[in-house]
């Protein structure tokens, strides 16, 4: 039998590539000059699109790939599947939960700490040798005991606050409904009034249309000039203009960020301010995780191919 034939729309790991090639005809749209050109000559033949949660699948795209079955994103969040697309011609979404849940609320949490901590300042002090010339590093702020937001107590937002916890942090969640798994921690589901009664607000909730802009302007004046932002889930989230802005103006005291809109080209003005820290969008950047995401996504389309129930269906 021959081999199906998926479009790849953005690299995966050589260990991905190398088992995704063993099945199928593989496609590398992200080699192309021509998107188009590339898409409209090898359309009829593509039945399966393989993605990354940051990259998606446009409606634009999935109008040019007729006999597209299945969109399998390599990642959690699927804000950037065309959905409506998707469900109109009867194709189907999965993305990879779980598997990265821990490694995601990890890094969240260790964002957290090198920012309140000055740790990459810090490092710098050692490194150009200010810790010899001017003595000691400037005094930070704590992070243990004090009040931390976590809006969106899904499972990422829940394993946020779990190490939390282990920092004896006073936990307040702001999410749709009260969650029941939500034990010692305090409902506010007013996102400006959670703001208000943080030191620390994570952003952990899935993005959608509803979310958009969801860390509003007043919410980022709530958490105030002393608070910081973590983002560990989307740049759509967030007011962006209205965060650099806060920023800028010591409005908000400081923000860690994983995730920027038209990343990977963030606005320069995030590279100017001294009281950011910046990551590549690689909260489940972690070689175990992102080998159990490719694994995840590779079932997905065997079982797609197999006619068999999908593990991790969206639609
Ligand atoms: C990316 C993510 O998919 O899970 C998500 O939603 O955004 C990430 O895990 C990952 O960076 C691979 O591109």
């Amino acid at each position: 039998m021959s081999k199906p034939e998926i479009l790849l729309v953005g690299p995966y790991p050589e260990w991905d590539l190398v088992e995704l090639e063993k099945q199928y005809v593989v496609h590398k749209l992200y080699e192309a000059t021509d998107k188009d050109a590339f898409l409209s000559d090898r359309a009829a033949g593509i039945r399966a699109v393989a993605t990354r949660g940051e990259l998606g699948a446009s409606a634009a795209m999935i109008e040019k790939l007729p006999n597209v079955q299945i969109v399998s994103v390599y990642g959690v969040g699927y804000d950037a599947v065309d959905l409506p697309a998707c469900r109109a011609r009867g194709i189907h979404v999965t993305n990879t939960p779980d598997v990265l849940t821990n490694d995601v609320a990890d890094l969240g949490i260790a964002m957290m700490l090198a920012q309140s901590r000055g740790m990459i300042g810090a490092e710098r002090w050692v490194k150009d040798g200010s810790w010899a010339a001017k003595g000691l590093y400037p005094l930070k702020r704590r992070v243990w005991g004090r009040r931390v937001g976590v809006l969106g107590l899904g499972r990422i937002g829940f394993e946020v606050a779990k190490r939390l916890k282990g920092f004896d942090m006073d936990i307040a969640y702001s999410d749709v409904s009260e969650k029941p798994y939500a034990e010692g921690m305090t409902y506010i589901a007013d996102p400006v009034a959670l703001a208000e009664r943080s030191d620390f607000l994570f952003v952990t909730l899935a993005a959608s249309a509803a979310t958009r802009h969801i860390v509003s302007r007043d919410v980022i004046t709530a958490l105030g000039p002393e608070g910081m932002l973590i983002n560990i889930s989307r740049a759509s989230n967030i007011d962006e203009d209205a965060l650099l802005e806060a920023l800028e103006n010591g409005v908000l005291g400081s923000a860690a960020l994983d995730v920027f809109e038209g990343e990977p080209k963030l606005n320069p003005r995030f590279l100017s301010l001294d009281n950011v820290l910046l990551q590549p969008h690689h909260a489940s950047g972690t070689i175990e995780t992102r080998k159990a995401m490719g694994q995840l996504v590779r079932d997905n389309l065997a079982a797609h191919f197999a006619n068999a129930p999908l593990p991790t269906p969206v639609v």
